[in-house]
């Protein structure tokens, strides 16, 4: 196989290649990757100097890519289920049998008895061909909504009309940066050393968290809020600098719709129950709006964790308001960054996706199992499953088992034997990032892209997405789709067109390079919003129920918090884990105290879903009432989503893993299976 290669030379006596590519994994940093090759077989990988935000560095989890595309536990084979037993089988037999069925499931029942559930396990533009070659059957099932950021998108549309972040430097403008909700050491680790320089540099860096977590450690200040009450917060700061003046009545009155409604419903609010709904203090409250207020130009960081909630939307809605009311918007140093789809925006969707204009059957993300069992019973024949691991990672997974049990034939294209994957019909074993050549991107924070080279050959036995999808596309002889879709340079050529016209090169100029559309653009520095209006959307506070929905019950008095882990992606270990090995789970002394649970001897954890067992641990940064708990574990370590509720958010359509009550016993001494 001929890999293109950036540069070749010689250190000393020995040829060394470098390799550009970048990390698939959905996350905040899209890093770019540098990868050494030193006598055509040793490799070394490391972060790419050249890149503004990467800086050399790269996560545990970046570093051992290499580990993981070597890994012995890679699937390397098609494999099918016979009565419950795995047997591997040929490429071409494994195609020809599904193939077989969505020809037998397609003339039977029609093309929404089949459902496509594709996830973000892997960011690469070329992975998107599942839904290119699902729509190309007809419309077929597919979810809306999120499991990960639906609500504060829809927030940040409804306010702005568009969803864009500041690029990462320009935080080191801002006199003081409120860390909203999210917990960079463990999820965005190269805003890090930015949150360092900044507080060098003396501004004020707050983090507002019911955990006080590894960033508010860094932080100067630390407030440690209710979960769920932000949207009370933001508005209680909000009353509190209009009420001393200091909101930017230039602002207000040029570029925003119905400012004096929100504040004229404001008033009717009281400051007092505002917040105490909080946790906080009254002190705190004042000493933040004015940190945030008067010490500006302000900068909020917005993260995920916060709008997993029934009034999630709502939530974000008001913490943009308060961004409004101070005129901290289109200013450098200032802005409410939540995700960035700059880049998204010079893509062309509708080719990638094949999309098909009209009503199609579609079941909400975190719904999956109500959709299943009782909207459409006995109505989904097949079901498609990549880049995902739902068994795991939706809610509520007694009910998503069922539901599973329930689709008599299931394709899982995965690296690895998931849960998801295990409960399948025939797996399709495909490539990772160091295989193939893709294009990524990051649409939660910076603005750069890539289109990567490839630094092995394929593993034996394994093939990427555009190729599966291709053969199927031949052996069901769809003669259209392999017009369009059958060559991937076209594909990604296309899908690209706009960005490819906007900045003036070829893909084959893009590949190995680390562009970035940064340092152009502070959000909305013209002040014309992408709405209707093109002014900043005030909520309409009038219709809006300021309600924090957490009402503990007497039976579930603990509200579990499950978030994402420092050294796995999710479900994506790169440390393996031994079956048996229990989660641990965070509270702090009083909780222990209260519920008569010892550090470190086996608990259950049960919710009104089901009930697994976990290991308790201390930390006095847990909040009085919560658990905290990392997400990912597989079902053979209690996968937490045992107990997550499958309700969705107020817009957006947002699971709300949050929202999920608990109550905890001990098991005593060596119950630890
Ligand atoms: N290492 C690693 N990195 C990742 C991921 C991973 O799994 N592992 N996942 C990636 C993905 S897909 C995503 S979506 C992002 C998520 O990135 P983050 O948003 O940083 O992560 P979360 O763990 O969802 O939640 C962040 C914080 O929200 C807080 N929080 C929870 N409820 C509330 C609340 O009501 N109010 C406030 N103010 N705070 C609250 C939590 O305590 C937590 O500290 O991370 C990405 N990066
Ligand atoms: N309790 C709880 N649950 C949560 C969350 C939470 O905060 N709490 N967070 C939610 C969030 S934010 C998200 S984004 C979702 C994520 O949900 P998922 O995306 O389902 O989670 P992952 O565990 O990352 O699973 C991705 C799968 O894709 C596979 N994969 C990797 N590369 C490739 C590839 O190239 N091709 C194919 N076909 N497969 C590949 C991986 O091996 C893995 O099995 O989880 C959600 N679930
Ligand atoms: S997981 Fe995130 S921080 Fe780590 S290497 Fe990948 S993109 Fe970078
Ligand atoms: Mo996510």
């Amino acid at each position: 196989m001929l890999l293109k290669l950036e540069f070749l030379f010689y250190e000393g006596v020995k040829l060394v290649k470098k390799i550009k590519t970048a990390c698939s994994l959905d996350c905040w940093d899209t890093c770019s990757i540098e990868v050494t090759v030193y006598d055509d077989k040793n490799l070394k990988v490391r972060g790419d100097h050249s890149h503004s935000i990467t800086q050399g560095f790269l996560c545990q989890k970046g570093m051992q890519h290499l580990e993981r595309v070597n890994s012995p536990h890679r699937i390397t084979s098609p494999m099918k289920k016979i009565d419950g037993n795995w047997i591997n089988i040929s490429w071409d037999q494994a195609l020809e049998e599904i193939a077989q069925h969505l020809r037998n499931i397609l003339n039977a029942y029609g093309a929404s008895s089949l459902l496509l559930y594709s996830e973000s396990g892997h960011c690469g533009l070329k992975k998107n061909i599942d839904t290119a070659f699902f729509n190309s059957l007809g419309k077929v099932t597919l979810p809306i909504g999120s499991l990960c950021w639906g609500a504060g998108i829809a927030a940040q549309k409804a306010d702005f009309g568009k969803v864009l972040s500041h690029p990462p430097q320009d935080l080191l403008n801002s006199r003081t940066v409120i860390i909203w909700g999210r917990n960079p050491v463990n999820t965005n680790v190269h805003l890090v050393p930015f949150l360092k320089k900044a507080k060098e540099q003396g501004a004020n860096i707050v983090v507002i968290d019911p955990i006080k977590t590894a960033t508010a450690h860094l932080a100067t200040h630390y407030y440690q809020i209710k979960p769920e009450s932000d949207g009370h917060l933001a508005l209680a700061m909000a009353k509190i600098l209009i009420n001393d003046k200091l909101h930017h009545m230039e602002f207000l009155n040029n570029y925003c719709d119905d400012f004096a409604s929100f504040e004229a419903e404001l008033q009717h609010l009281e400051l007092d129950s505002l917040i105490e709904a909080t946790g906080l203090t009254f002190k705190e409250v004042k000493e933040l709006a004015f940190l945030y207020g008067m010490s500006s130009p302000s900068s909020i960081i917005l993260g995920y964790g916060l709008q997993r909630y029934p009034n999630g939307g709502r939530n974000i809605r008001l913490i943009d308001a308060l961004a409004a009311v101070t005129g901290n918007i289109g200013v450098s140093g200032g802005g409410v960054s939540y995700a960035n789809q700059f880049i998204k925006q010079w893509i062309d969707w509708d080719y990638l996706s094949n999309h098909q204009h009209g009503q199609q059957p579609s079941f909400i993300r975190s719904q999956f199992y109500q959709y299943i069992l009782e909207e459409r019973p006995d109505e989904i024949k097949g079901m498609f499953i990549t880049k995902g691991n739902p068994l795991l990672q939706l809610p509520n997974t007694n009910k998503t088992k069922e539901a599973f049990d329930k689709i008599p034939f299931k394709v899982t294209i995965d690296l690895f034997m998931t849960d998801t994957a295990a409960a399948s019909d025939y797996i399709l074993p495909c490539t990772h990032i160091f295989e193939e050549e893709d294009f990524l991107y990051s649409s939660m924070w910076h603005s750069h892209f890539f289109y990567t080279q490839q630094v092995l050959p394929p593993r034996d036995g394994v093939k990427n997405e555009f190729e599966i999808f291709n053969l199927l596309a031949q052996k069901l002889n769809m003669v259209e789709f392999v017009k369009h879709y059958g060559k991937e340079e076209q594909y990604l050529e296309r899908g690209l067109g706009p960005l490819l016209a906007n900045i003036g090169l070829s893909l084959k100029e893009l590949q190995g390079k680390n562009l970035s559309m940064e340092g152009n653009e502070i959000p909305w520095r013209n002040k014309q919003f992408a709405t209707s209006t093109k002014k900043y959307q005030f909520i309409n506070l009038k219709n809006t129920k300021v309600t924090r929905s957490t009402t503990a019950k007497e039976d579930y008095p603990l509200q579990l918090l499950s978030l994402h882990p420092k050294h796995s992606l999710h479900s994506q270990h790169f440390n393996r884990v031994e079956e048996g090995v229990l989660p641990k789970v965070y509270c702090n002394r009083e909780t222990l105290n209260t519920f008569k649970i010892i550090i470190d001897q086996p608990a259950e954890l049960e919710s009104q879903y089901g009930k697994i067992k976990v290991i308790p641990q201390l930390d006095e940064g847990v909040g009085n009432n919560l658990l905290l708990i990392y997400e990912g574990w597989w079902l053979k370590n209690q996968g937490v989503n045992t107990l997550t509720p499958s309700g969705v958010s107020d817009i957006g359509n947002q699971a709300i893993y949050n929202h999920c009550f608990c109550r905890i016993s001990s098991l005593g001494k060596g119950e630890t299976t």
